[in-house]
């Protein structure tokens, strides 16, 4: 059932966690959600796909897109994070990254970086970006340089399609590509120490939407311990609490 744990780890002690859905919010159903992120009371989500990429400030509570900013039409945005008072916004294939600032969303720099763009978050020191092996970059956020690599296994073997992320609490928390499963992350050794199973979510629904629209988008929001996912193109996203499983 766990797609990504592999035969080594079904027969492993990786705790599992189940959830629970304590708000249900509207969702952008059009937005290819690549990368979610909450800071002082508002969602900000990337987009993917050509021609239809884009960094957006959302509304929670209403789903509704309070200010957005696309990007060219040839590049196909992947995740995002916060770093002061700028987004920074990263892309599947085109070795570029966007720096916008945060609250006129104007376009202030690019960088560049080797191989793919997948999914983006930062810990208050680093930035830490997945490019779908099992290894997350951490990168220095003035230059954008790679500092080290994390490599992230289970019990020994790698996980790879690591997607979106997400810090939570000294975690790194990981959207596994295709599958209905966020990997709890060790930051300090890349051990995957718990496997959160979200494979109820929208369940009705999903049998009328597309292969590609699958789990991706974890928010944070510290102050309230509020913990937030969708996937793209869903038209909802969900506030959900974890409890592990017996
Ligand atoms: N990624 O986000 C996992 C890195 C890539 C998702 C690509 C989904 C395929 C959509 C088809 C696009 C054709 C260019
Ligand atoms: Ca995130």
């Amino acid at each position: 059932m766990l797609g990504p744990v592999g035969a080594p780890a079904l027969a492993d002690t990786i705790p599992v966690y189940d959830i629970t859905v304590v708000h249900t919010y509207p969702h952008d159903p059009q937005a290819f959600t690549q990368g979610l992120l909450y800071r002082d009371g508002f969602l900000y989500e990337s987009t993917g796909m050509h021609g239809r990429s884009s960094i957006r400030k959302v509304n929670l509570e209403t789903g509704r897109v309070l200010q957005q900013a696309n990007l060219p039409a040839d590049v196909f945005g992947e995740g995002m994070t916060v770093w002061g008072n700028e987004l920074f916004g990263i892309t599947w294939q085109s070795q570029t990254g966007y720096v916008f600032d945060l609250a006129s969303f104007k376009l202030k720099r690019t960088f560049s970086y080797p191989g793919e763009g997948w999914g983006l978050t930062q810990d208050g020191k680093q930035l830490i970006m997945s490019d779908g092996s099992n290894e997350l970059r951490l990168l220095d956020p003035a230059t954008q340089r790679e500092v080290r690599r994390i490599a992230v296994t289970v019990n020994g073997v790698p996980v790879d399609q690591i997607n979106e992320l997400e810090w939570v609490n000294g975690e790194i928390y990981a959207n596994i590509w295709q599958t209905d499963v966020i990997a709890r992350i060790d930051p300090a050794s890349g051990n995957v120490v718990g496997w959160i199973d979200l494979s109820g979510l929208l369940r009705a629904e999903r049998k009328q939407m597309g292969p590609d629209d699958v789990l991706n988008g974890i928010a944070y929001d510290p102050a309230s311990g509020r913990l937030f996912v969708t996937g793209k193109q869903w038209p909802k996203l969900f506030e959900i609490t974890l409890k592990r499983r017996a």
